[in-house]
């Protein structure tokens, strides 16, 4: 297969320099068996948690996935009610997946943060999820009004905040020239990082008032942005450069739409946009976690090839992807089982480290694994949180 589809493609398993190429039906690009190896095995707040029970009650439902982790509750007592987790993008592929499994677990009420309202109901009753284990409110993320408005829906519910999943992303492999979130930011960018940034800096007090016993902050990442792997190598590989877009707006008129500075790379800007996501879970994690005790954490679920996140690829890619994923790479990963990874990450009770890139090997056990050296840089970590700030009007 990987033959056949290289032949398809005339710049197959070359090693690319840094920067533009592949654009729109790359498919090939790099050394394949020197990384495959190592690919393969990975394939301001103040108030303390233990003061922070929200509207003083704990609601009886039935009991808590995390009964060891007891910080919040009196010792020897369980939390008697569902947790209440937050997933954005939970119409289709990874999100769905997840919601699924942890509304079929019964220890969560999953509130399914998306744009289409009619397609999450859809989607949510073709899955046989139960109508008491979730609720669909109204989130997009390509516009900043829309997520100060859920932010308030959100409050308005009642409901605690006791873990967010921040999963949503657009993908624009083909695009020639860049599209624009409804403050004239680059899409990819605009949704994946800038959208959940202001997200989860809003709901960040709810979650520090959760009295839940382990509270969650997720940002799904992926291989994809690391370019310490093999599929990091394929062109065009993410880089951030010194920021200069971004700081510029990234509206493509006075500024490029790209972080970096440069040509508008649909791709890249996806990447580059994986990238903020892991950055920003580590800065969370540098600013928050011994305060709040909040766990931060980010993952790479796997290969989930048959999801909606290709759409708007060439059918060739579409058609290609999956079995070169499964037969040739083994990164596969059916939507099920990367929905229970995720779902892992939301509420095993031995997946409470804070700051740590999850990841999972053949035999699908969870481990720690390396950040590339951009994707792990702290300093461009706090420049990426201070100039988003700035972009969102939150400095
Ligand atoms: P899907 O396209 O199936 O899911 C993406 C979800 O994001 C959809 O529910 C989509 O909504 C939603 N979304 C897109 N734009 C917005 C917006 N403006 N506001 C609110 N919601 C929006 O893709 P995946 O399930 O594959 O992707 C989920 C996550 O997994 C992403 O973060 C992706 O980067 C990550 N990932 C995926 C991998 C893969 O192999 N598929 C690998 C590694 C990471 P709608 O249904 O309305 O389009
Ligand atoms: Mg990749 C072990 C090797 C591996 C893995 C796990 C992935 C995951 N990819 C691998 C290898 C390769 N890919 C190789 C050798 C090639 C060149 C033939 C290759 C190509 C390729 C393309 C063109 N791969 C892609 C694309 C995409 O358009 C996808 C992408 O970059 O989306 C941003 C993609 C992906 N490969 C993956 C994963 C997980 C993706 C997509 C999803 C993502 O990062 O979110």
């Amino acid at each position: 297969m990987a033959l056949q589809a290289a032949a398809l493609v005339p710049s197959a398993f070359s090693i690319p320099k840094e920067g533009k190429s592949g654009k729109d039906s790359s498919f090939f690009g790099v050394s394949f068996a020197d990384h495959l190896k190592a690919d393969l095995s990975c394939s301001s707040l103040s108030s303390k948690r233990e003061r922070s029970f929200r509207n003083g009650a704990v609601r009886a439902e039935t009991i808590a996935a995390t009964p060891s982790v007891t910080r919040a509750a009196p010792a020897g007592k369980k939390t008697l009610r569902k947790g209440s987790v937050v997933i954005t993008g939970a119409s289709s592929g990874l999100g769905l997946a997840t919601a699924k499994a942890l509304a079929e677990s019964g220890k969560w009420h999953v509130i399914m943060a998306c744009r289409d309202f009619l397609k999450a109901e859809r989607a949510a009753k073709s899955a046989g999820m139960a109508k008491e284990n979730y609720t669909i409110m109204h989130l997009d993320l390509a516009s900043l009004d829309s997520v100060r408005q859920f932010v308030d829906n959100f409050r308005r519910s009642e409901r605690p905040l006791d873990v967010l999943v921040c999963n949503a992303a657009v993908y624009l492999p083909t695009a020639k020239e860049p599209t624009f979130t409804a403050e004239g930011f680059e899409l990819s960018v605009g949704t994946n990082h800038l959208g959940h940034f202001l997200l989860s800096r809003l709901l960040l007090d709810d979650l520090n008032k959760s009295d839940y016993p382990s509270k969650r902050l997720i940002i799904v990442g992926s291989i994809t942005g690391n370019t310490n792997t093999l599929a990091g190598n394929v062109p065009p590989k993410a880089n951030l450069g010194d920021l200069r877009g971004l700081a510029g707006g990234l509206n493509g008129l006075n500024s490029s739409s790209m972080i970096d500075g440069g040509d508008f790379d649909g791709a890249k800007a996806y990447k580059d946009s994986k990238v903020c996501n892991m950055l920003t879970m580590q800065e969370f994690h540098r600013r928050y976690h011994e305060e709040t005790g909040i766990t931060f954490a980010s993952l790479y679920p796997g290969c989930i090839a048959t999801t909606g996140l290709f759409r708007e690829h060439i059918p060739l890619f579409r058609m290609l992807f999956p079995p070169f994923q499964k037969f040739i790479t083994k990164g596969y990963v059916s939507e099920d089982e990367a929905g229970k990874r995720l779902a892992q990450v939301v509420s095993d009770p031995s997946l409470t480290k804070s700051g740590v890139y999850w990841s999972w090997n053949k035999d699908s056990a969870s481990f720690e694994n390396q950040l590339s050296q951009e994707a792990s840089d702290a300093g461009k970590a706090m420049k990426v949180w201070e100039v988003s700030e700035k972009l969102l009007g939150l400095a």
